[in-house]
């Protein structure tokens, strides 16, 4: 009966302290989680790279200088022609360790890029799509229409590829490129 009682306030205590290192713990756990898959200081014009097995990175557009900036003049669905300027994805991807051009080939040639948008549209690319040395069209991610940033709504990235006959792929408010091996 003394040890219950004596030992009650102490189980009582070690209790609450487990409960708040509990309590303080489960949020900074998850947080952790979540830094791994999406870094959570990222911005609207933030690109977050993931590959597999690879931590995330990020590109800021403030770090687009580093890029060669490139131009295309594309037909909207209305017919009218506007200039969009941008960075060719290979840059970016590559600048990411994404094997391209010469490292494109073997095990390689099964990577897939999906990129994901804020609204949870997605769309899919092979990598060879993307490539140079592949590819005679350039799809590019841009943040510039006829001068301007893109139009609410359709920025602050957006992809381009040219000469597809459906803007599908277009995607705007781009936020994650996504590199993977096919699982098959
Ligand atoms: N993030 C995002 N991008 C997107 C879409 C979308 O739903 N979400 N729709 C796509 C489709 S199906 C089309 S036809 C074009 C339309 O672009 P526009 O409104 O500039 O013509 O955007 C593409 N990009
Ligand atoms: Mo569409």
């Amino acid at each position: 009966m003394k040890i219950s009682i004596t030992a009650a306030p102490a189980v009582a205590a070690a209790l609450a302290i487990l409960g708040l290192t509990l309590a303080t713990l489960a949020p900074l756990g998850s947080a952790r989680a979540q830094t791994a898959a999406t870094p959570a200081q990222t911005t609207s014009d933030d690109i977050t790279v993931t590959r597999d097995n690879t931590p995330a990175q990020v590109i800021h557009h403030a770090d687009w200088s580093s890029f060669r900036r490139i131009e295309t003049t594309q037909k909207d669905r209305d017919g009218a022609s506007h200039v969009y300027s941008g960075v060719a994805v290979s840059d970016l991807l590559q600048k990411a360790g994404v094997p391209m051009g010469k490292a494109l080939k073997g095990e390689n040639m099964s990577q897939y890029l999906v990129v994901k948008a804020g609204d949870g549209y997605k769309v899919l690319f092979a990598l060879p799509e993307l490539d140079s040395a592949f590819a005679e069209r350039t799809i590019l991610l841009v943040d510039t229409m006829d001068g301007r940033p893109l139009p609410d709504g359709k920025g602050p990235l957006r992809i381009i590829v040219p000469g597809e006959k459906k803007p599908a792929r277009w995607i705007y408010e781009v936020r994650t490129l996504a590199v993977r091996f096919s699982a098959d």
